[in-house]
């Protein structure tokens, strides 16, 4: 098995799938798949979004704004989402059919209650690292392959970050589900692809 490549799981988590705070059509679709693939990887990391309550991208945080809307964050724009994935509840947890017991890190974000984090890589300000770069360098990993939830958020945020990083970055499509806001998905597919993001499996 190639040592330079590792698997991302990105945020496959109840509040995600049906019937979740923040559910993604069709988001419990990718684990079979996801499951599947893993069987091919000797480094697997499982992402977290893992929010404190009261946290900062939460719409109910902001009095009068409502969950999809958008304001401007000190760090840049920030897009409102309904309460999700808050620490130890069971919205937050793995779906449970994710089935990849070999996944030897499980990176949780978002954790700050002031600063959102879409990327596995960086916080929202674009400066705040999370460590995972230097993980996977120290581990000789090279190659990442994307998987998750969602396409046009933290998958995108995390692929874009994993090139600047100078990684090889494939996201596979058919194991990934997107929300799509005011066409969020065709921007972040454009914005992957002109930092180098090979998408494959549509
Ligand atoms: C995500 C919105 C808010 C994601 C996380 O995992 O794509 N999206 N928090
Ligand atoms: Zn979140």
């Amino acid at each position: 098995m190639e040592n330079h490549n590792a698997l991302i799981v990105i945020d496959v988590q109840n509040d995600f799938c049906t019937g979740g705070a923040l559910a993604v059509p069709d988001g419990e679709a990718v684990v079979p798949l996801i499951n599947h693939m893993a069987g091919n990887f000797r480094h697997v990391v499982l992402t977290q979004d893992w929010h404190p309550a009261g946290h900062f991208s939460f719409a109910s945080r902001h009095p009068g704004q409502q969950p999809f809307s958008a304001i401007t964050a000190g760090y840049g724009p920030q897009t409102l989402w309904p309460d999700h994935c808050v620490q130890q509840t069971e919205g937050a947890a793995f779906h449970p059919d994710l089935d990849i017991p070999q996944a030897s890190l499980i990176l949780r974000k978002g954790c700050d209650r002031e600063l959102d984090s879409y990327s596995a890589f960086f916080e929202n300000d674009h400066k705040t690292a999370t460590g995972l770069a230097g993980y996977l360098r120290e581990r000789g990993i090279h190659n990442l392959v994307m998987t998750g939830l969602a396409t046009d958020f933290c998958v995108a945020w995390s692929a874009i970050d994993a090139r600047q990083q100078d990684f090889t970055v494939e996201v596979r499509l058919d194991a990934c589900r997107a929300i799509d806001l005011d066409g969020s998905l065709d921007a972040a597919l454009d914005n992957m692809k002109q930092a180098g993001v090979q998408l494959t499996g549509n």
